[in-house]
């Protein structure tokens, strides 16, 4: 998968896309970058790219100039299989795992990176393809959003994580949290790992995992539960786990 950033940040990019998980898949030629500095398509001397909105108001607008040349150049470079051109928004779809596994499956990408108070509309009517938030909550450019974006879809390429890392596993969850997790030692200052995972009984250990996930899942984030796939065999924990808590399923 290719992807075209277009930003007035482009260092902040760098650090990303070299560490960890993302520059191993870019290593490994499962993804590319291109980076594009906005400014650099700035055509006055200044390279000013923003300016005051028309009708007044708070802060600067992105003016269409350097954003119409910059996507003409990226653009340009693409003669089949043309890109989905991504404008990172607040008023975007929300990013949800069912999104990004969608997304997953298109070979280039142009995310269109803005700051301050946003672009001109004129270049998301004949440019932007898909606007894409993060969640909602106010953040002062589209830079961090994108690379959430990126991390999100990258760990959904074929061959981007080792089997260790697979995502097998948390597809099987069926929309349930996590349960806990330990490593060594057995005994930490006191604080002691469950019984159970010592005990090498897989199918135990198995049952305790998914009542883990359950009770989680009730405890923390019981919206999900209503949209979980829950098998007899997790009713009837979710059951146990209620009687244990006491929580009344009529309350
Ligand atoms: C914050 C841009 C506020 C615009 C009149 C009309 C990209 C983001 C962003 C930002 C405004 C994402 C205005 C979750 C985010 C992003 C910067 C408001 C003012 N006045 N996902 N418009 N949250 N944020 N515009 O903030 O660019 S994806």
């Amino acid at each position: 998968m290719r992807f075209d950033i277009l930003t007035l940040f482009p260092e902040l990019f760098e650090p990303f896309i070299s560490t960890s998980i993302i520059g191993r898949a870019v290593a490994n030629n499962i993804i590319e970058f291109k980076i594009y500095n906005i400014r650099d398509f700035a055509a006055n001397k200044h390279k000013q790219v923003d300016d005051y909105p028309y009708g007044g108001g708070a802060g600067m607008v992105m003016a269409p100039q350097p954003l119409y040349d910059a996507l003409d150049f990226v653009l340009s470079k693409y003669q089949e299989d043309k890109p989905k051109v991504i404008y990172m928004s607040p008023q975007g779809r929300v990013l949800t795992q069912a999104v990004a596994a969608e997304l997953a499956g298109l070979s280039n990408i142009v995310l269109l990176c803005g700051h301050y108070e946003g672009i001109d509309q004129r270049v998301i009517d004949r440019y932007v393809d898909m606007e894409l938030s993060i969640g909602d909550y106010v953040l002062t450019g589209g830079e961090l959003p994108a690379m959430v974006f990126i991390d999100c879809v990258t760990r959904l390429l074929p061959g981007v994580l080792g089997s260790q890392e697979s995502i097998a596993e948390e597809s099987h969850t069926g929309g349930l949290l996590e349960y806990p997790q330990y490593t060594r030692p057995q005994d930490y200052k006191g604080d002691k790992v469950p019984e159970v995972l010592l005990s090498g009984n897989h199918k135990e250990i198995t049952t305790w995992r998914r009542k883990q996930s359950l009770l989680n899942t009730l405890q923390k984030r019981p919206d999900l539960l209503e949209k979980a796939e829950l098998s007899d065999d997790d009713k009837k924990l979710l059951e146990a786990i209620r009687q244990e808590l006491m929580i009344d399923p009529e309350a």
